[in-house]
């Protein structure tokens, strides 16, 4: 078999890819090693970017978005027991919109399948094959049988753990990492959210966040030990710690309920340079990941993608490769803004094993002059709405 494009990875990375190059009629088969119901059973992100916005209506998959999306024109920071709004539209014009990975992934595998585009699930052993060379091509099992697909170009769609970066030799790539001492404990529950913006809550005894999906379905985090496990959470303990890292104000108008989904995500920062090597293109979590204090994950993910297309776009469109040439280094700096941004995000409200009472006043000391800054908070702003593209 021979396709223009290989996508590795059906997860958003891949499959907006996929979506993009179709409407201008350049081939992608997508490679996935999970089921379609495995890849939208993960509970992931919750907060798109206008730049991510923008792309889902250029794939031609926005309108349920535009239906079902939650316009948020800011965010509540708390401290304590004090708060204050941060409001992005008054700093940038510009609102974010809450509607999480999984309906994102969903509409994207609804668009592919309509249009009858080409996915195989559960493949394995998928290895890649020449990206160096002008014979570039990727060997798969599918049910022990192997199959092989010449192409001219491969996107490492595949996520942290996946094959593609792993491909690029040790000697051609530097990876730059920074492992938190905690994690995030996250639940689902079918509940009313506590709050119709988001609260990102710092407390003395750690980090707390409260989102949501819709009116009737609640996403809430708490910093949690990397020793723990879901296991030492009941929901009753959770509910119980989640209260109190919140403002009273907000604790009293929490509405709890079973959880539908529990789970602990380990935090890291993490970048690999370069994001090319030869035909191979890594975008998305094959290639960075940040902590999701700025939910910047899925919308990195996004702007990557927006500049592989434009460089795919040129060279099959216009015989045109300078945009694919400078993918790399135009990802990357975009990438390392909001590898900034979620480490500063991060370090500005959970609770480090090892702060000093000094370090816990210059914390403090952050928070009151963001609070009280107008300027400050325009910063905020201006990277949680997304830079630009
Ligand atoms: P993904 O990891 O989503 O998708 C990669 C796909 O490739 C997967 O479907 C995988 O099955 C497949 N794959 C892997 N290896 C393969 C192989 N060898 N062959 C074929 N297929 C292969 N971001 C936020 O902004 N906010 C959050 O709250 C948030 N929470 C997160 C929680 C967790 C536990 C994790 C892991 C990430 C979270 N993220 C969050 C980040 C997340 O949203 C990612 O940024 C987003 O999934 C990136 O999408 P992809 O690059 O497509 O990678
Ligand atoms: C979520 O709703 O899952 C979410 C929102 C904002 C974040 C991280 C996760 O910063």
């Amino acid at each position: 078999m021979r396709t223009q494009v290989v996508i590795i990875g059906g997860g958003p990375s891949g499959l907006l890819l996929g979506q993009l190059l179709h409407t201008q009629g350049i081939e992608a088969v997508v490679l996935e090693r999970k089921t379609r119901d495995y890849v939208l059973g993960r509970i992931r992100a919750g907060i798109l970017e206008r730049g991510l916005i923008g792309l889902m209506h250029k794939a031609g998959v926005g309108e349920r978005l535009a239906r079902e999306g939650f316009v948020h024109d800011g965010t509540i920071i708390s401290y304590g027991d004090e708060d204050f709004t941060i409001n992005f539209k008054d700093h940038t014009n510009t609102s974010v919109v809450v509607y999480g990975q999984t309906e994102v992934t969903r509409d994207l595998y609804d668009a592919r399948e309509a249009a009858g585009l080409p996915t195989v699930f559960n493949t394995q052993e998928v290895q890649i094959h020449g990206a160096d060379t002008d014979s570039a091509h990727v060997t798969y099992q599918v049910n022990g049988e192997t199959h092989r697909i010449d192409c001219d170009f491969i996107a490492g769609c595949d996520g942290f753990h996946g094959v593609s970066r792993q491909t690029i030799p040790l000697g051609l790539r530097k990876e730059y990492e920074k492992v938190y001492p905690f994690g995030w404990l996250g639940i689902l529950s079918e509940t009313p959210p506590v709050n119709d913006e988001l609260i990102y809550a710092a407390s003395e005894r750690g980090f707390a966040l409260c989102s949501m999906r819709n009116q009737n379905l609640s996403r809430y985090y708490i910093q949690c030990a990397l020793t723990d496990t879901v296991e030492d959470w009941s929901d009753e303990a959770f509910w119980e710690e989640l209260k109190r890292r919140i403002p009273k104000s907000h604790a009293d108008k929490l509405v709890t309920g079973p959880s539908i989904e529990k789970s602990i995500a380990p935090l890291r920062s993490f970048v690999t340079e370069p994001m090319r090597w030869g035909r191979l293109f890594l975008c998305g979590d094959a290639a960075h990941i940040v902590p999701p204090t700025g939910a910047k994950g899925l919308n990195t993910a996004a702007s990557d993608i927006h500049y592989l297309f434009e460089g795919l776009k040129a060279h099959y469109l216009e015989s045109d490769s300078a945009a694919l040439d400078a993918y790399s280094e135009k990802a990357l700096a975009r990438v390392w803004k909001a590898e900034r941004f979620s480490w500063w995000m991060t370090k500005l409200l959970h609770r480090f094993p090892d702060q000093t009472e000094f370090d816990l006043k210059m914390q403090k000391a952050e928070i009151d002059f963001l609070r009280s800054n107008r300027e400050a908070q325009s910063v905020l702003a201006q990277n949680y709405i997304g830079l630009p593209y």
